[in-house]
């Protein structure tokens, strides 16, 4: 069979992983770096994508390129993002099967750009008009948006999502772009009040500061250098090539083009503005008669209080109050106590995050109330999803342990639908097969979120515990019972993923991740999880004269007292994650795994230890075994035979018995051997993708065949 396509050009490697001769791990990444080597940074297992990142702007996004893959089949041209978006949005608009799009892969693996392309590619090819094109133009303008708020400079990446985001594109039947619904999971906020060394604070803060005109930054009493702000680290203040005030306008211009008012811009700018005055309020002890401290704001300060008071439209001396005191309310009695300074503190830095991570949500709700479809018809799908990606850092705190935890329930549904779900359907379609042996994290996904004896749900009960509980008896706690278990149970067992062992910090525990093992200090645990915010802040916030800030803080509302306790930062989380979870095996799964290439964020670095260590815990190799020990492709009969019944004259230009009959004449009539199929219950399974290609190659030179010979007779006729 002479075969002919650019997936099996040799000199810039094999573009299907599912046709490297011999299959091994060296072989598969020889493969990705000589690709990477000729900026071919896309390569297929069967349908997965592996992007690898190339750090560096390719001419690969361009309008051309859009052209060349709009309805092309995926084996037809180069490995590209653009033919996995053309294929999910057909299968979408002429199958009418909801689609999500998955991207995966580590901090800094390119998830954000891949869904960018993404969305700018389904956008590109979808409908046309005014009315169409403003609803495109919203959707592409909320990450701008977003991102300026929920992304900041790790030392894995300088535009690091610290917030997960899930983002349904809606479509009417024709697959015109209707709206969108943005979902969006736990921001990192204690990023807000600290950032580890040669990290950076939220964009947004350095963006103002460098790009707001000398007046907007006078109204909102503000100075543009960042060291005058304690919340603004100073060691990483500017990153290299990223120039934030150019930013700024970009954002500003997003926020217009997505709908926000010009009062509604000013708020949210008097919000960030006054996070950073609320950073620099410092406390003194002041002695009191009964022997106890009691805090008071700095005289030095007191400028900072004036002006975030004035901007919020509160009470100065409320305020002042709320970080002196607080009320307890029990038993409908209200007893009022002092803080020190350590607890104003606190109380500050609790405020400060939660100002800013309501501030967050109320912008993705703001923008999906202007981006909601217009129309209440039944709307086709497409999901796109891109959360942070897993992180190991020398210091590993909750939100690492959050962050992995979702990167965990993202495998664990890669599992299920490519390795466990591909294996299942051999055995409906009735297809003879022996099984593959791989990885299944569902036992680590147990050891976080079992609602018994789960780390998650060991950390409420004990948050929720009377008496005094802290980071060390939570601790206490999670070793007794994992250690427990592990005693009596198998090595198998969940608890065989919970490390221990002598050489652990006596404030730390370990987990075996699927991506590697992570040692996760307690410190904070409880604190990050309860989220608590001393009910006389939110009164004051809720007092506050200022549209916004009030509706942030709905339960200071004195009305409404309520005196159960809130959920817990982990619960919530949890039970968000479920449901994204079960919301995404209901559509049809397409996948971008992102591959990292070198620690420096450096272009035309290749580290082989690196992209192996990312290869093997993504289960890239058993991927492509399952594939290859299998059938490469398969297509229900039906399509099947409509899109090659031209090449035999049995089945051209109609086929009377049913469509498997009139596969099995083609196929004898082409003289294909019969090894390279299988029949299965409803669809042909085809083993190698060469004879795909052998076939694909045979309909083209038919096309034209016929496309000459029409000439020909129209030249004839004239
Ligand atoms: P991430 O989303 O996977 O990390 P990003 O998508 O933010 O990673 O990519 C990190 C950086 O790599 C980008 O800012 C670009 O500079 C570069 N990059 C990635 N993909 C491409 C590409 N296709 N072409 C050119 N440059 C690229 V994280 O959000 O940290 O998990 O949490
Ligand atoms: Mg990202």
């Amino acid at each position: 069979m002479e075969v002919k396509t650019s997936l099996l050009d040799n000199m810039i490697g094999v573009g299907d992983m599912v046709l490297i001769e011999p299959l091994s791990e060296d072989t598969f990444i020889e493969n990705l770096r000589k690709r990477f080597e000729h900026n071919e940074i896309y390569t297929y297992i069967g349908s997965v994508v592996i992007s690898m990142n190339p750090y560096k702007s390719l001419p690969i996004y361009t309008a051309e390129k859009v052209e060349e893959y709009r309805n092309r089949n995926f084996y037809e041209l180069s490995p590209h993002i653009y033919a996995l978006a053309d294929e999910a949005y057909r299968s979408l608009r002429d199958q009418d099967k909801d689609q999500c799009i998955l991207i995966t892969g580590e901090s800094g693996a390119g998830k954000t750009e891949a869904s960018k392309f993404v969305m700018s590619y389904v956008a590109a090819v979808c409908g046309k008009g005014q009315e169409v094109n403003k609803v495109k133009e919203q959707l592409l303008q909320s990450n701008p948006v977003l991102e300026a708020f929920g992304n900041a400079k790790t030392v894995r990446n300088d535009n690091s999502s610290r917030f997960g985001k899930y983002m349904d594109i809606e479509f009417d039947f024709k697959g015109d772009p209707l709206g969108g619904v943005i979902s969006n999971y736990l921001l990192e906020k204690s990023r807000v009040v600290k950032q580890p060394r040669g990290e950076r604070n939220f964009h947004i803060f350095y963006q103002l500061l460098s790009g707001a005109s000398d007046d907007t930054l006078k109204k909102l009493k503000l100075d543009r250098d960042f060291s005058k702000y304690n919340y603004l680290s100073l060691d990483s203040a500017t990153v290299n090539g990223l120039d934030d005030a150019a930013c700024f306008r970009t954002v500003r211009n997003a926020m217009q083009i997505v709908g926000f008012m010009e009062d509604e811009v000013q708020s949210v700018l008097e919000l960030v503005a006054a996070v950073l005055k609320l950073g620099n309020l410092e406390f003194k002890p002041e002695s009191r008669c009964n022997g106890f401290d009691e805090s008071r704001i700095k005289d030095k300060n007191g400028e900072y209080l004036k002006e975030m008071c004035e901007l919020l439209g509160i009470e100065q001396s409320v305020l002042e109050r709320a970080f002196s005191f607080r009320t307890v309310e029990a038993k409908m009695e209200k007893v009022s106590t002092t803080l020190n300074v350590a607890q104003a503190y606190y109380a500050r830095d609790a405020l400060a995050k939660n100002l800013y991570s309501r501030l967050f949500s109320w912008l993705v709700n703001r923008i999906n109330e202007s981006i909601k479809a217009q129309t209440k018809s039944r709307k086709k799908v497409m999901g796109v999803l891109d959360i942070y990606g897993f992180e190991i850092f020398e210091d590993n705190s909750f939100e690492q342990f959050i962050i992995n935890y979702c990167n965990e329930k993202l495998q664990q549904i890669f599992i299920e639908l490519t390795l466990r779900e591909e294996q299942e359907e051999y055995i409906r379609e009735g297809i003879e097969w022996t099984n593959i042996e791989y990885f299944n994290n569902a036992i680590i996904c147990d050891l976080i979120e079992n609602n018994k004896n789960g780390i998650l749900a060991m950390l409420d009960e004990e948050c929720l515990r009377p008496g005094t509980v802290t980071d060390e008896t939570f601790l206490d706690k999670l070793n007794t019972v994992c250690a427990e278990h592990q005693h009596f149970e198998s090595r198998q067992s969940k608890n065989s993923k919970f490390l221990t062992d002598h050489s652990l910090p006596h404030n730390c525990f370990r987990i075996q991740h699927y991506a590697g093992k992570v040692l996760y200090r307690v410190e904070g645990f409880v604190d990050k999880n309860n989220d608590l915010l001393y009910r006389d802040l939110s009164q004051a916030m809720y007092k506050a004269n200022h549209s916004l800030i009030k509706i942030l803080f709905p339960e200071g509302n004195p009305a409404k007292v309520n005196l159960k306790r809130p959920l817990t930062a982990g619960f919530q989380f949890r039970a968000s994650v479920g449901t994204l979870m079960k919301n995404l095996l209901t559509k049809n799964p397409n996948y971008i795994r992102c591959i990292k290439p070198n620690d420096k964020k450096a272009a035309h670095i290749f580290t082989d230890s690196l992209v192996c260590h990312q290869v093997r815990y993504l289960g890239l190799m058993e991927n492509v075994r399952v594939r290859r020990a299998g059938y490469a492709f398969r297509q229900a009969y039906e399509p099947c035979l409509e899109r090659y019944k031209m090449l035999c004259k049995q089945t051209w230009p109609h086929w009377k018995g049913p469509a498997r009959e009139g596969v099995e004449v083609l196929l004898k009539n082409l003289q294909v051997p019969a090894e390279e199929f299988a029949y299965g219950r409803s669809k042909i399974f085809i083993r190698n993708p060469r004879t795909l290609f052998f076939l694909e190659e045979k309909r083209r030179q038919c096309l034209e065949d016929l496309a000459t010979l029409i000439q020909k007779i129209y030249r004839g006729w004239k």
